[in-house]
């Protein structure tokens, strides 16, 4: 076993109320461009729309919702109804759970066809996740900047970015005190697919 394999780099993000890892290239390379061309080929992507105050917007970016039951999901004012985990995609949480020990039920999928779609500023705190909930993040594609901002202390703010094949993880109290976005960027022109799991209760 090599280790000092840089497949098991992990980085512990230092941040006060949050608990986060990063695994810079938890996929490697090929295995990376392989999932990323399948996924963004098989994917059934949609647009739905999202209400933020009041107000009805198209999300600005497309997204799937699959799962191993059929739990639903709602932010936003919108419900979603999971598809059926692919093999690909159960391949995939298999390897997240065995590093990470956590174990999903769901995986919302999000595509940013370029640096013009986005994820605005949001915690994933929704009722169906649970207290604390563990949210396991792949990045596939193009490498964007990922913001974190503290919810009272406005000093308190973070930002990495996140490799083609790595894996983001946050768990403990980081969604109650910290909020994350995707902002848009002109310097992207490519897409980027996300991948979160996440525990419905
Ligand atoms: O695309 C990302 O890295 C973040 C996605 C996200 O925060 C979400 O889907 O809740
Ligand atoms: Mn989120």
């Amino acid at each position: 076993m090599d280790l000092f394999s840089k497949e098991h780099s992990t980085i512990e993000i230092p941040l006060p109320d949050a608990s986060i890892s990063y695994y810079p290239t938890f996929f490697g390379p090929e295995e990376a461009d392989a999932l990323y061309e399948e996924l963004y080929r098989e994917t059934p992507w949609q647009q739905d729309d999202i209400k933020i105050f009041g107000k009805v917007y198209a999300q600005p970016r497309l997204t799937a919702l699959y799962g191993s039951e059929e739990k639903t999901y709602r932010y936003s004012g919108l419900t979603m109804y999971p598809k059926l985990f692919t093999p690909t995609l159960l391949e995939i949480k298999d390897r997240v759970e065995k590093e990470t020990g956590n174990h999903f039920n769901a995986v919302l999928l999000n595509l940013y066809r370029d640096g013009n779609d986005s994820n605005g500023w949001h915690s994933d705190d929704e009722k169906e996740l649970g207290t604390n909930p563990v949210i396991a993040s792949v990045s596939l594609g193009a490498k964007r900047c990922f913001q974190l901002k503290h919810k009272r202390d406005k000093k308190l703010k973070y930002k990495l970015f996140l490799n083609h094949g790595s894996l983001l993880l946050m768990s403990g109290e980081t969604q109650h005190h910290w909020k994350h976005q995707l902002p848009k960027t002109k310097k992207i022109n490519v897409p980027r697919i996300n991948l979160t799991f996440r525990a419905l209760k």
